[in-house]
């Protein structure tokens, strides 16, 4: 698989919503492989299908320091949801050179299914925690600037669309 591009905000196809995986073949690993390759040459610690113009329901991870620590979520669902709330800093390899603090679950239990279709089941806090919540608002169609506010979104929105014409895109 050539090496997959990952789509700019304000990119209109990042707010499709993906649709759920029926079966996990090779196609499906063959496109695992194709996002951890762009996930890792751009240093993110996360990349949802979504962001590469694919719109199913497939999550890359991968949060260890020496990035050999793979974790593929097909199909995910949260569980279990924390009421305790936590802010953190995000970004996005989708909105480059931009972060902010959102306001999430400091918790939660995530069911999915794995690379080879089996049962995929763990608690996850942290920056786990937070990959996971960031990447599943990606397979809804939702990008982090939106839970700031319409001035920042917007200012966003300038700078990215910028960034896009200074670089030929
Ligand atoms: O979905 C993505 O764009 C990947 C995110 C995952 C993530 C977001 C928020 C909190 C934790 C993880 C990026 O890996 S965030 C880090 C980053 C952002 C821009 C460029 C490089 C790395
Ligand atoms: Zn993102």
């Amino acid at each position: 698989m050539s090496k997959l591009t990952i789509l700019r905000y304000p990119d209109p196809r990042l707010h499709t919503i993906a649709r759920p995986v029926t079966e996990v073949d090779d196609r499906i690993r063959r496109l695992v492989d194709g996002m951890f390759e762009a996930m890792y040459a751009a240093e993110g610690v996360g990349l949802a299908a979504t962001q590469v113009d694919v719109h199913e329901r497939v999550i890359v991870i991968d949060t260890s320091d020496k990035r050999d620590d793979q974790l593929v979520l097909i199909n995910p669902e949260l569980v279990l949801i924390s009421d305790e709330q936590v802010l953190s800093e995000e970004g996005c390899l989708s909105v480059p050179t931009v972060y902010d603090k959102v306001l999430r679950p400091a918790r939660v239990r995530v069911h999915a299914l794995g690379r080879e279709g089996e049962r995929v089941e763990f608690d996850a806090e942290g920056l786990l925690g937070k990959c996971v919540q960031h990447e599943m608002d990606h397979l809804v169609g939702k990008v982090f600037v939106e839970y700031l506010s319409p001035l920042k979104r917007n200012r966003i929105k300038t700078k990215m669309l910028k960034q896009a014409r200074d670089e030929g895109r």
